[in-house]
């Protein structure tokens, strides 16, 4: 299994690369990386797995993270009105358009491959329309697929993709945003909501 010693941290080269796009069909080392980074997010968002291995809870993650500079990420969160489990396998994405419209998460943003706390806010398109092979873990398949993503799901996913590119989040940061709307999330009858907000 993948643990917090396999990402790899700021100042590592691959994190600075741009990815090269996945070879199709897929091989079963690169199908086998997916399931692996897929059970990364999984165990890290399992409160018992997490202690015991002390993960960092991960919505997102990028192959870059693993130092493997391929087109591939995963995403495993929920939205911010923690309605819909939002769980892709993704293999060369890309942005097909994107609104006007940027947003962003008033706590700013983290990452697991950034160990300090970093302040500022980075902007990010409020919706995307995205392209991209879904890989089913289950089936071991791969389907071509459009998604059209917006408010905090759009943030991860874009944070992922800059992965991809060999960007990383302290180099967006503003202090001013200027006409771009804060990702709320739906607060706070529960106190497990109030948990959620504090990660972010
Ligand atoms: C994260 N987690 O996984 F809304 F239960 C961040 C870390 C760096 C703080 C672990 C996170 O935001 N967790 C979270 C959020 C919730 C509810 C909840 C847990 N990433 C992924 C990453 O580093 N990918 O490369 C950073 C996020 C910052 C903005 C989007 C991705
Ligand atoms: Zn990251």
């Amino acid at each position: 299994m993948l643990t917090m010693k396999d990402i790899i941290r700021e100042g590592h080269p691959t994190l600075e690369a741009v990815a090269e796009p996945v070879k199709l069909p897929l091989d079963k080392e690169t199908k086998n990386t997916l399931a692996d980074m897929k059970e990364f997010l999984l165990n890290s968002q399992d409160d018992d797995i997490r202690e015991q291995y002390e993960l960092r809870e991960g919505v997102g993650l990028a192959a870059p993270q693993i130092n493997i500079s391929k087109r591939m990420l995963v995403i495993h969160t929920l939205d911010e009105k923690f309605e819909t489990l939002h769980e892709y396998v993704m293999v060369n994405p890309k942005i097909l358009s994107h609104s006007v419209q940027s947003s962003y998460l008033p706590g700013g943003e983290g990452c697991l491959s950034v160990d300090r706390e970093i302040e500022g806010l980075v902007p990010r398109h409020q919706k995307v329309t995205i392209e991209t092979y879904l890989y089913d873990t289950e089936t071991k398949t791969l389907e071509k697929t459009r998604l059209r993503l917006r408010g905090f799901i759009a943030i991860v996913f874009q944070h992922e993709l800059d992965h991809l590119n060999g960007i990383l989040f302290p180099s967006k940061t503003k202090t001013n945003l200027e006409n771009a709307k804060p990702i709320e999330f739906k607060s706070s009858e529960s106190e497990e909501n109030k948990n959620k907000e504090e990660v972010l």
